[in-house]
């Protein structure tokens, strides 16, 4: 039994360490020749360590920090997207949380102040909608929204994203795994009692 006890602990020392998921911040860093803009569009999407930036129409560029245009109090690298637009953030792995991002205009395609809406859509169900007045300048928007499937930028003017920290969710493991885990504990029990059974 002894035994057994030491495969569960392993099994859930390597669950636990697993979903430990760390946090990654999307920087759009080096996407843009230096002094340039590469454009975003709905057929060509941003993306940065498995997660995605998508748009509704052509009116976005991941916009290199040397380029004309910029998004006021931040000097690295940015994604920029019109008015029109809506950007809307994925993970490809399922599930994911984010803590904090950096909102501010695009100048000089608007004139500030701008403002932003947030709406995350949760896996669970549900929405979570944050908005920000009066944006003059880089902004940081803490949200520390979890379980989200996806989360929508909207903006009155000409707007810009930079530094959004995400972290792949790890608050409910898949149903599948547990029925494996299940599967897998059912195994080595009766397999440790089958040992014992030969060795009595
Ligand atoms: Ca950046
Ligand atoms: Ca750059």
């Amino acid at each position: 039994m002894a035994r057994t006890l030491r495969f569960v602990a392993a099994i859930s020392i390597i669950l636990v360490s697993a979903s430990a998921a760390q946090a990654v911040t999307l920087t759009f860093e080096n996407f843009a020749p230096a002094g340039s803009v590469v454009n975003i569009n709905p057929a060509s999407p941003y993306t940065e360590a498995g997660f995605t930036v998508s748009v509704s129409n052509p009116l976005a560029a991941v916009v290199d920090s040397a380029a004309a245009t910029n998004m006021p109090g931040n000097l690295t690298d940015f994604f920029a997207f019109d008015t029109s637009n809506t950007a809307t953030l994925t993970f490809t792995g399922g599930a994911f949380d984010l803590a904090s991002l950096l909102i501010g205009p695009y100048v000089p395609a608007t004139t500030p102040p701008i403002n932003m809406t947030i709406i995350g859509t949760l896996a669970g169900g549900g929405t979570l909608t944050a908005t920000f007045t009066g944006l003059t300048t880089a902004t940081t928007a803490n949200l520390n929204w979890v379980g989200l499937q996806n989360v929508r930028f909207n903006n009155t003017g000409a707007g810009a994203l930079d530094d959004i920290v995400v972290t792949p969710s790890t608050a409910v493991p898949e149903v599948e795994s547990l029925r494996l885990l299940a599967l897998g504990l059912f195994s080595i029990i009766v397999a440790g009692t089958r040992q014992r059974g030969r060795q009595a």
